[in-house]
C-alpha cells in the first residue's frame, strides 16, 4: 500500500514538474555586433524614417523597449563576458579584447541546462573558448563575412571541427544553422534557451549581395556633429590643451585622425561606394566626411537590414511551430556604436552613444505590449533575467540582479539601483580612445578619463566631464567646472567613488593604473597644470609616431621601385 502511495505520489509529482515546465518559456537571446540603437527603428531620431528594422520593430511594439540598458565596457570580448557570467570586467577577468571565459566559468547556459532547458549557442561567440553548450556553432573570433566557418562538435577536440558556408553571407548562414537546429536537433521534451548572435553590422560593413541597391540613392541624414563639435564639448582628455590633440583622440569618419579614418579605410575596401575621382589627399576634409559618411552608413545599414530580414525568416518558422506566443524572445546588441556624431568612428567611449545597447524583450503571455522604461539595466543584469523566466536558480555570486518584475509590469521594485557602471580599460588601443570610467545616472553622466594603461604609462591628459543628460541628451556642454553644478559633481563623484567599491573595482586589478587613477582624483590646480604638461608630451610622441610611420612607408614604397 505504502508502495503503492509513494508511486502516486512520484507520478503526481511528475505531472505537476511536466505543468509547470510547459508553462516555462523557450528562451531566444538574440543579440547582433555592434548593432547601436540609433539604427534600431524602435529607437532611431535621425535615420527614423528609413525604417532601418520593421522586424525588430514589432518586438518592440508587442513587448517592452528598454531606453536605459547599459553595459559596463562596450568592446565585444567583454561585453560577451558581462552577459554570460552576470559579473562585471574586473570581476570575471575579461578587461579586454585578450579575455576568455573558461567552459565551466559559463554560467548562464551551465545554470539553463540545470533548470532543465536544452541549450544551444549559434553564431559569434568571441569568448575563445569552448561554448557549454548541449549544441554549438560558433563562428572563430569575429569570423567571416562570406563563407563562413563555424567551429561544431565532433570527433576532433575544440577548436578543431570546423564547417564551413561556402557562398553564403554570415546573417544568412547563421539564421539556416539556428533554423537547422529547430528542424534536426530540437528535443521537444524540453523548453530551450538559444543563443543567437548576429556577427553582422560589425567592422567593416560587408553585405549580402543583394543589399547592394538598398539606400543607393539615397542621402542618408547628417548627425548634427558630423562636421564640428562645439567648444562646450569635452575636456583636455578628449581634445587636448587648446585642441592640440583633436586629430590623436578618437578615429574619425573624415580626415581629422590621420592615423585612421574612414575617409581613407573605407574607399580602399569599398571604392564603389565613393566618386570615381575621390583621392582623400586631394579633398577638402568636409568632403571627406561627407563622403565617407554616406558611404559608411550605407553599408552599415545594408548589413542591418540583412539582420532584419533574417529576423523575419526566424519567426515565421517559429510562428508556424507555434513557438511565437511561448518564446521568451529578447533583441539587443552587445554594445553600441557611433554612427558619425562627433567625427567618431567604433565604440569604447563612455558616452551614450556606445554605452547604451538597445534591449527589447518580447513575451506576450506575461509582458504587456508597446511598453517604454526608463530604468537602468545594466548587460551584468540580463543573465539574472533570463534565469528567472526560466524560474531556475540564480547563482549567488552574479552582481547582476533579475528585472524580470520590471518586464512585467513596467514598474522598477522597491530599491532597484539608481545608476550604471562604465570602465573601459584599452587605453589608446585600436580607435585611439583613452583609459575612462563613468558613473550614469538618469539624469546627469559623470566620466573620469584617468588616460593611462594596465601599467599606468602612456599617459594621455586625465580630465573629468559632466553632462546634466536632462538638458543635454547629446552630452555637447562639459558642467564639470560650472560653478552651478559644484555641488552635484562633488555629490557624484562621491557616489561613484562608493560604487566602485561596491562592485568590488577596488584598483586591487592594475595597482599601477589606480596610481594614476587616485592622483587625478580630486583634479587641483596642480593635477590640471599637469594635465597640460601631458597634453603637449603626448602630441610629441604621437607626431613622432606618425611621422615614422609615413618615413618607413616612403622607404617601402622606394624599395619596391
Ligand atoms: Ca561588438
Amino acid at each position: 500500500m505504502k508502495k503503492k502511495l509513494t508511486a502516486i505520489l512520484a507520478l503526481a509529482a511528475a505531472l505537476a514538474f511536466n505543468a509547470q515546465a510547459a508553462e516555462r518559456p523557450n528562451i531566444i537571446f538574440i543579440m547582433s555586433d555592434d548593432h547601436t540603437a540609433q539604427a534600431v527603428g524602435a529607437y532611431a531620431t535621425l535615420l527614423k524614417d528609413l525604417n532601418p528594422t520593421p522586424t525588430i520593430d514589432t518586438l518592440a511594439k508587442e513587448g517592452i523597449t528598454f531606453d536605459n540598458a547599459f553595459n559596463g565596457n562596450a568592446i565585444c570580448t567583454p561585453s560577451r563576458a558581462s552577459i554570460i557570467t552576470g559579473l562585471y570586467n574586473h570581476k570575471n577577468g575579461v578587461f579586454d579584447l585578450g579575455g576568455r571565459i573558461k567552459p565551466a566559468d559559463q554560467t548562464l547556459p551551465l545554470a539553463m541546462r540545470k533548470a532543465g532547458y536544452q541549450t544551444a549557442m549559434i553564431g559569434k561567440w568571441h569568448l575563445k573558448e569552448e561554448p557549454n553548450y548541449d549544441y554549438y556553432k560558433v563562428l572563430p573570433g569575429q569570423g567571416k563575412y562570406f563563407n563562413t566557418e563555424f567551429r561544431v562538435q565532433g570527433d576532433k577536440p575544440w577548436p578543431k571541427n570546423v564547417v564551413t558556408h561556402k557562398g553564403q553571407h554570415s546573417s544568412d548562414a547563421i539564421t539556416d544553422s539556428t533554423l537547422e537546429w529547430f528542424r534536426t536537433k530540437r528535443d521537444k521534451t524540453k523548453p530551450f534557451f538559444i543563443s543567437h548572435h548576429y556577427k553582422a553590422p560589425h567592422d567593416y560593413f560587408e553585405n549580402a549581395e543583394r543589399y547592394q541597391s538598398y539606400l543607393k540613392d539615397v542621402t542618408i541624414p547628417e548627425p548634427a556633429t558630423l562636421y564640428d563639435t562645439p567648444k562646450t564639448w569635452g575636456s583636455i582628455a578628449t581634445r587636448g590643451h587648446n585642441d592640440e590633440l583633436t586629430p590623436h583622440i578618437g578615429t574619425s569618419i573624415g580626415s581629422r585622425n590621420p592615423r585612421r579614418s574612414y575617409a581613407v579605410d573605407l574607399f580602399n575596401r569599398f571604392p564603389e561606394e565613393f566618386p570615381a575621382d575621390y583621392d582623400p589627399a586631394k579633398f577638402s576634409e568636409v568632403e571627406t566626411t561627407r563622403l565617407a559618411y554616406q558611404a559608411y552608413l550605407k553599408k552599415y545599414l545594408r548589413c542591418v537590414k540583412g539582420v532584419d530580414d533574417n529576423l523575419k525568416r526566424l519567426f515565421d518558422y517559429l510562428k508556424a511551430e507555434g513557438l511565437y506566443d511561448n518564446t521568451l524572445i529578447v533583441y539587443t546588441g552587445d554594445q553600441g556604436f557611433w554612427l558619425g556624431e562627433k567625427d567618431f568612428q567604433d565604440k569604447r567611449w563612455a558616452y551614450d552613444e556606445s554605452q547604451r545597447m538597445p534591449f527589447i524583450v518580447r513575451y506576450p503571455k506575461s509582458i504587456p505590449a508597446g511598453v517604454r522604461s526608463d530604468a537602468i539595466i545594466e548587460n551584468v543584469d540580463y543573465p539574472a533575467m533570463l534565469l528567472d523566466f526560466a524560474g531556475a536558480e540564480i547563482p549567488a555570486g552574479m552582481q547582476g540582479k533579475s528585472f524580470r518584475s520590471i518586464c512585467e509590469t513596467g514598474k522598477e521594485p522597491e530599491g532597484w539601483k539608481k545608476a550604471a557602471y562604465y570602465r573601459y580599460w584599452m587605453h589608446m588601443a585600436h580607435h585611439d580612445n583613452p583609459g575612462e570610467m563613468a558613473i550614469r545616472t538618469k539624469t546627469h553622466k559623470l566620466i573620469y578619463f584617468y588616460g593611462c594603461d594596465y601599467k599606468g604609462q602612456n599617459q594621455t591628459p586625465p580630465a573629468w566631464e559632466l553632462y546634466d543628460l536632462r538638458k543635454d541628451k547629446a552630452e555637447l556642454n562639459n558642467v564639470y567646472d560650472d560653478p552651478k553644478y559644484a555641488k552635484v559633481r562633488d555629490r557624484l563623484k562621491k557616489r561613484f567613488a562608493k560604487l566602485r567599491k561596491s562592485i568590488g573595482d577596488d584598483g586591487s586589478h592594475y595597482p599601477e593604473c589606480e596610481k594614476v587613477v587616485q592622483e587625478f582624483w580630486d583634479y587641483d590646480e596642480a593635477d590640471r597644470k599637469k594635465a597640460i604638461q601631458i597634453s603637449h608630451d603626448f602630441k610629441k610622441t604621437r607626431e613622432d609616431m606618425l611621422a615614422n610611420v609615413a618615413k618607413k612607408k616612403a622607404k617601402g614604397k622606394g624599395g619596391k621601385k
